[in-house]
């Protein structure tokens, strides 16, 4: 039986190993459950023995008693700043100074690394033991942290490992990652508490708590960048090497720490993270690099608070403040009708944005907005622009309230609101013309029956001339209903007749997608085509039977059913095929002919024997979802010349890539033709 102080240091350094593994390596390696057994067992303990309660025990980080006030800290090394580079040229003219500077050094090593968008802060270890945290604040004073840093479970109280100095002083970013700060907002909202701005000002309020029992509760973490004091121990030579070291000793790196040559090892650097940026679990507002050795840093110095050897690369701004000139509302193929604000123009995250969905009246209200009203505009990636929140302190006195219509906008059909549900519909289903052109747009589209030059402007056209009254009525178009149109010659109008009668021929996945289901997207409606084979057999289908198609839940089965029932949309089904709208026949596929079924694939870089509609199709055919980013669910990339991030992406994850050859052979092997 071994003594109840050596028990207890054996928990703690059970326990803390297992902490590196979950916050610093991202691998737990127990279950949750078992975790919670071991720190109970360690608290029952240290209850019982209080007097072995240490400092550095992870049961001490649930936070302490409220101090009264924060401590000035000087930093025995200044923290200094970064300065920034908006363009390529920006980082050229900073490579080309460094290598003036280093004798005409051709390639020079730099580290790159994510600039994370937190608190810049500094923790002082004193023979393995943390006894300081501190925020960077104006470089050369900061306040004491050090009761909320204890919180954070990616911070070591203790180092770990060999070779621990004396004195060490780690620099890093604290900072919230994005789920935690929306489920932070969450409960904020739920309790009728103010919501943060972002994961900064989030991250920025945690640390600043008397009563570090706040911060404990706050999804924090810590990310290291650099070394300042260190003493009485071999320090590294290099920042990559300091990194390392630092991740071997108990703390979070950057897993996209990267050493590159030269300003093209830089730019190649930033288009990659350019493409990853919104798929992290954390903001990021650009990237850092760094002369990596310690040697040459030493060599080029620095010029007031910037360091010659380091340089920040902003990315594009995501946020902008613009001013909305009015509210209109839009009513889509569904009949939802929504709010859009019209924006001066501004330029974010890349493009012009004039527009952004204000989704619904309850989005409204949450935001507070009033015509004329300036706003925060977010646009990350290839999303819709959005209202994030409106600037309060520049409202002009003439704002006005926005109302929302009494009766269809379009077609002054009443407005249906389902008590609990956001959204508010037109009753005047196709009769109403917005909704009728929707679906005539829908049906037209490249993924439903891909009928080229029927646009929008065309089907407003022919809809206003009333030409156009359900999707059947294509069909009946004539060579003079068209020209004259729209700008439409007479060899356009050929051209469209002749797409018309090519899209006769379809696929029944096609046809089903073209109907405009609600909630009956590509991958729905060739899991339905599959299941069924025939188009009487979904129109038959109970909603137990549709049920068992995969991706269809209780709402999407009731959509199909009550669609099917109405008898002016299979009058419009019989329409179309009397027209002469046709399909293959397909054998009826049950699940187990889908060898793919549930696993997910991604598509990256350029196909050469199909196209990549093709090759969706063809892996939805097999039952495979095809995603667009990958992730730890990814079951296989396929990956072709010219691939990037997400190949890179996957085989750090060590998922499955193929090239394009393989994945026809593996296409053939289920006997789905290449092309
Ligand atoms: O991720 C960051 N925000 C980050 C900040 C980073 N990755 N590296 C940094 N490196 C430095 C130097 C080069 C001065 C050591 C930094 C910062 N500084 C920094 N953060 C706030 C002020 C300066």
């Amino acid at each position: 039986m071994v003594d109840v102080i050596t028990e207890i240091k054996q928990l703690r350094a059970e326990i803390d190993q297992h902490n590196y593994r979950y916050h610093i390596q991202d691998e737990p390696s127990i279950p949750d459950a078992e975790y919670d057994r071991l720190f109970q067992k360690l608290q029952a303990l240290e209850k019982d023995h209080p007097e072995y309660i240490s400092d550095d025990s992870p049961t001490q980080r649930v936070g302490s008693a409220p101090i009264s006030g924060f401590e000035e800290v000087q930093h025995e090394m200044s923290m200094l700043s970064l300065d920034n580079a908006f363009s390529e040229e920006d980082l050229r003219d900073f490579d080309r100074r460094v290598r003036e500077r280093l004798d005409g050094l051709l390639e020079v090593p730099y580290a790159c690394e994510p600039k994370l968008d937190g608190i810049a802060v500094s923790l002082m270890y004193e023979n393995g033991e943390l006894i300081r945290g501190a925020t960077r604040g104006d470089g050369s004073t900061g306040e004491n942290i050090t009761h909320n840093v204890r919180t954070i479970p990616s911070i070591p109280l203790r180092l770990m490992g060999e070779g621990i100095p004396n004195r060490l002083e780690v620099r890093g970013e604290i900072y919230m990652p994005k789920a935690g700060f929306n489920a932070l907002n969450e409960r904020a909202l739920a309790k009728g508490e103010k919501a943060f701005v972002n994961p900064r000002n989030a991250a920025a309020g945690s640390l600043r708590q008397l009563d570090a029992r706040i911060t404990a509760t706050r999804p924090l973490e810590m990310c290291c960048y650099g070394i300042g004091v260190f003493s009485g121990g071999e320090m590294p030579d290099t920042h990559v090497d300091s990194m390392q070291q630092l991740n071997r000793w108990g703390f979070k790196i950057s897993r996209y720490l990267e050493l590159v040559e030269g300003a093209q090892g830089c730019f190649s650097y930033y288009q990659r993270m350019a493409e990853l940026r919104n798929t992290l679990p954390y903001e990021i507002d650009g990237l850092v690099f760094k002369v990596d050795e310690y040697q040459l840093q030493k060599q080029l110095g620095f010029v007031s608070r910037y360091p010659r050897w380091a340089i920040a690369h902003k990315f594009p701004a995501q946020e902008e403040m613009t001013q909305v000139e009015s509210v209109e509302f839009q009513v889509g193929r569904t009949g939802a009708i929504t709010p859009v604000a019209r924006l001066k123009p501004v330029f974010v995250g890349g493009v012009t944005v004039s527009n952004a969905t204000l989704h619904n009246m309850d989005e409204i209200s949450r935001l507070g907005l009033r015509v004329k009203d300036w706003v925060i505009i977010h646009r990350a990636g290839e999303v819709i622009p959005k209202v994030v929140r409106v600037v309060v302190d520049k409202r002009p006195v003439d704002a006005e309230d926005v109302c929302f219509p009494q009766s269809c906008p379009v077609c002054d059909s009443d407005i249906e609101k389902i008590a609990g549900e956001a959204i508010a519909r037109c009753s005047g289903g196709l009769s109403c013309s917005a909704q009728r052109k929707e679906a005539l747009r829908h049906y037209a589209s490249r993924k439903a029956m891909n009928i080229d030059g029927l646009g929008e402007k065309l089907i407003d056209a022919l809809v206003d001339k009333e030409l156009l009254k359900s999707v059947a009525d294509i069909y009946l178009l004539q060579h003079k209903d068209i020209a004259g149109l729209d700008r439409m010659g007479d060899k356009s109008a050929d051209n469209l007749i002749a797409a018309i009668e090519n899209s006769k021929s379809t696929t029944l996945a096609r046809f089903i997608y073209s109907l405009g289901i609600r909630e009956v997207g590509e991958a729905t409606a060739r899991n339905l085509a599959n299941v069924f084979g025939d188009l009487s057999a979904v129109v038959e289908a109970s909603e137990e039977q549709l049920l068992a198609v995969p991706d269809v839940g209780e709402v999407v089965a009731h959509y199909i059913k009550t669609f099917f029932v109405q008898v002016h949309n299979l009058d419009v089904v019989t329409a179309l095929q009397e027209a002469g709208v046709h399909w293959p026949k397909l054998e009826s596929n049950n699940l187990e002919n889908q060898p793919l079924l549930n696993k997910v694939y991604v598509l990256t870089g350029t196909l050469e024997l199909m196209s990549r509609d093709d090759a969706k199709g063809k892996l939805q055919q097999l039952g495979a979802k095809v995603s667009g980013s990958v992730s730890k669910k990814t079951d296989c990339v396929v990956a072709g010349p010219g691939a990037g991030s997400k190949l890179a992406k996957a085989e750090s994850l060590g998922i499955l890539v193929l090239d394009e050859n393989a994945f026809v052979s593996l296409l053939v092997s289920y006997g789905v033709a290449a092309s």
